[in-house]
């Protein structure tokens, strides 16, 4: 492989430019193809872009120049366009869920098991330095025993009835949103942190809005705010604004999340405590450079983001002194930078550091348990 990694990125919504935007600090690496539902789209973003290459999907697979690529397009197009990638020869990153099926996702998994090929999943938020320095204090013993978790993940961007978007349509994103959508960060944080299995899950979900008012041309993820009352038709919704999901653990021990996508002010805040013999972590999201440590028998603790301070392996995913605050962009770099280094040795590590396609599997079939869990209003099994 020449020195530069070239990559190609697929779909321009909400998150593809983030790809882009941090690939594009990282040493090396070069985005030299964009690809969208057809030539001419492709064509406009990548100028826009400043991408110098624009494809459709199937003629970017024939550039053998391109080792890796990113998919980034709505969730019912990440099985098709992961397998023929992989089929093609290339590393590829997903972004989450990566498929919408669990047989779907398994197939993934053989697959990029069988190519020896780099595969990885888009659970970004895994690399806010406070959420390594948390798992690593629980590896190290400062946790203690988990005694609970209590999790939340609260959006605000469909709070309102005319709030609208792909993802509130189950043929493009899947049988359930809030879950699916944020709710697949936190558990698998939760997971990542405690090392703990969820076990069994039983959910409530609730839908606020039963009716949308759908913008009669489309708009992209974040991006509603600007339409009149003409512009609308009103249609069902049967995916959950809001869901909570009582976990048991494979310690034995209990846990909820709570996660909303109508929670008016909580712009995209995912709040996780975890409650241990030797003492409490929280993290949030929306103050990411901080860990509060709570202590029953000495004052607590309120650890700023700093890689003097911090531990090896959180410290490896700070770019700046302390007091210069890193944030959700950063979580991506410092992904890429490991998913890269995989790159270059040409082939998925044993142990990857790096959230796999066995992950994104993980989290499609606790995501459909909880989905059942609410059908039947009784407790799971994972
Ligand atoms: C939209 O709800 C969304 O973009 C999610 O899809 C992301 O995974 C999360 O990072 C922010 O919100």
């Amino acid at each position: 492989m020449s020195q530069t990694i070239k990559a190609a990125i697929v779909g321009t919504g909400f998150i593809g430019p983030a790809h882009l935007e941090a690939l594009r600090r990282i040493p090396n690496v070069m985005v030299t193809g964009l690809v969208e539902v057809n030539q001419e789209l492709a064509e406009e973003k990548a100028r826009l872009l400043g991408i110098p290459n624009a494809y459709t999907f199937e003629d970017m697979l024939k550039v053998s120049e391109i080792d890796v690529v990113h998919i980034c397009t709505p969730n019912f197009l990440h099985y098709a366009q992961a397998k023929a990638v992989l089929e093609a020869g290339k590393h590829v990153i997903c972004e989450k869920p990566l498929a919408v099926k669990i047989d779907e996702a398994e197939e993934l998994v053989s697959l990029a098991k069988s190519k020896g090929l780099v595969n990885a999943v888009h659970f970004n938020l895994r690399y806010y330095p406070v959420v390594r320095q948390m798992k690593t204090m629980r590896e190290s013993g400062e946790l203690g025993e988990v005694y609970a978790v209590m999790g939340s993940y609260l959006q605000d961007w469909l709070f309102l009835q005319t709030d609208y978007n792909w993802r509130l349509e189950p043929d493009k994103s899947g049988d359930s949103r809030a879950i699916a959508d944020i709710g697949s960060h936190l558990l698998d944080i939760t997971e990542y942190v405690t090392g703990l299995k969820i076990t069994e899950v039983m959910a409530d979900f609730s839908t606020v809005h039963k009716t949308r008012l759908k913008p009669l041309k489309a708009i992209e993820t974040y991006s509603g705010k600007m339409l009149s009352m003409d512009d609308y038709e009103e249609v069902p919704i049967n995916t959950e604004d809001h869901a909570t999901v009582m976990l048991r653990f494979d310690n034995g021990s209990k846990g909820s999340i709570t996660v909303s996508q109508v929670n008016a002010g909580r712009k995209n805040r995912l709040n996780i405590e975890i409650a241990g013999s030797k003492s409490n972590f929280e993290f949030n999201s929306e103050r990411p450079n901080e860990l509060w440590i709570g202590k029953r028998e000495s004052a607590n603790q309120h650890l700023m983001k700093d890689p003097a301070l911090f531990t090896p392996e959180a410290a490896g995913l700070i770019s700046f002194p302390g007091g210069h605050n890193e944030g959700f962009p950063d979580t991506s770099k410092q992904m890429f930078k490991e998913v890269y280094a995989a790159v270059r040795t040409g082939k998925q590590p044993d142990s990857p550091s790096f959230p796999t396609f066995a992950d994104g599997l993980r989290e499609l079939i606790i995501g459909e348990r909880i989905i059942e869990s609410n059908k039947k209003q009784a407790w799971v099994k994972i």
